[in-house]
């Protein structure tokens, strides 16, 4: 069906969670509803108060301008607004942005009669980033254990927080998500170098055009190479519970750093050398 078409057969009241009709329309391609006003409002309020808090700082710099957390003194408790109260309330704006982003995808979901998956995926990146900035401050005491909003400042966060641990590849989860980002690249490539050739295939021997192949064609070329096809439905399936479980376990490994885990990451192995049955 032509996208025009189609365009004017979904775009039918209902599905919304909140609001009813009231924001149920489009601007331009765009739609709208309860949850797109309010990604607006967080998103256009959060940005302003990144430019009010660099205003407030030694650069317009664009990779040096940061926006930090409280002091750690100030504990679960509200900072002064230059003082770390600016990056709490653009903490706030974020969350409420990415959820409200999330919630948006989802009453089009209804709308369209799909899955959840879309959400559900988009959920767990904001999982992580929750992990970051509200589970393990909230764990730890204080806010100020949150990481700055800058681009240098923020890759100072990272490797400070990663040697506080010593090294932290030895993080088993951080070992986990690590290997699913792997897995995950190598999924993608597989895939997108899989789809491509049959697609887009090579000329035949007399120089004519190649003939586009179907999925057939696909899972024959993996079970000729190792035995085995996953299905064309399958190997999303497989991108999707890859790329999901990078993230999960990405939040997993900051999360314990510290609230379940204080000393460095490489002394956590103990429990291997401590076995009996080295005794
Ligand atoms: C496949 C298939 C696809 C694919 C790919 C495979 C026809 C178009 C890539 C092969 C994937 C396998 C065997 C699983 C890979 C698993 C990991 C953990 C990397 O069979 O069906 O559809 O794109």
């Amino acid at each position: 069906m032509a996208l025009l078409s189609f365009e004017r057969k979904y775009r039918v009241r209902g599905g919304t969670l909140v609001g009813g009709d009231l924001f149920d329309f489009w601007i331009g391609p765009f739609y709208v509803g309860f949850f797109g006003v309010t990604t607006a409002f967080f998103a256009g309020l959060g940005t302003a108060l990144i430019f009010y808090g660099a205003s407030l700082g030694p650069t317009w710099n664009p990779w040096l301008i940061s926006i930090a957390p409280p002091d750690i003194r100030y504990g679960l408790g509200f900072a002064p607004l230059k003082a770390g109260g600016l990056w709490q309330i653009i903490t706030i704006c974020a969350v409420g942005a990415f959820c409200s982003w999330a919630l948006r995808e989802v009453e089009i979901c209804r709308k369209l009669g799909m899955g959840y998956h879309v959400p559900i995926a988009f959920g767990v990146a904001i999982f992580a980033y929750v992990s970051l900035v509200v589970i393990r401050p909230i764990l730890l005491g204080a806010w100020g254990f949150g990481f700055p909003y800058g681009i240098f400042s923020h890759l100072d966060w990272v490797s400070n927080t990663g040697y506080q641990y010593l090294h932290f590849h030895y993080n088993p989860a951080h070992m986990i998500a690590v290997s699913f980002f792997f897995t995950t690249t190598l999924a993608l490539a597989l895939h997108g170098g899989l789809v491509l050739s049959a697609v887009n295939p090579r000329e035949g021997p007399n120089g004519e055009l190649g003939e586009v192949k179907s999925p057939e064609y696909e899972d024959a070329f993996f079970r000729d190479t190792i035995g085995y096809s996953v299905g064309t439905l399958g190997i999303h399936r497989v991108g999707l519970f890859l790329a999901l479980s990078a993230g999960f376990w990405s939040a997993i490994c900051i999360i314990i750093s510290g609230p379940l885990w204080t000393r460095g990451w490489p002394e956590w192995w103990s429990w291997w050398l401590n076995l009996p049955i080295w005794a």
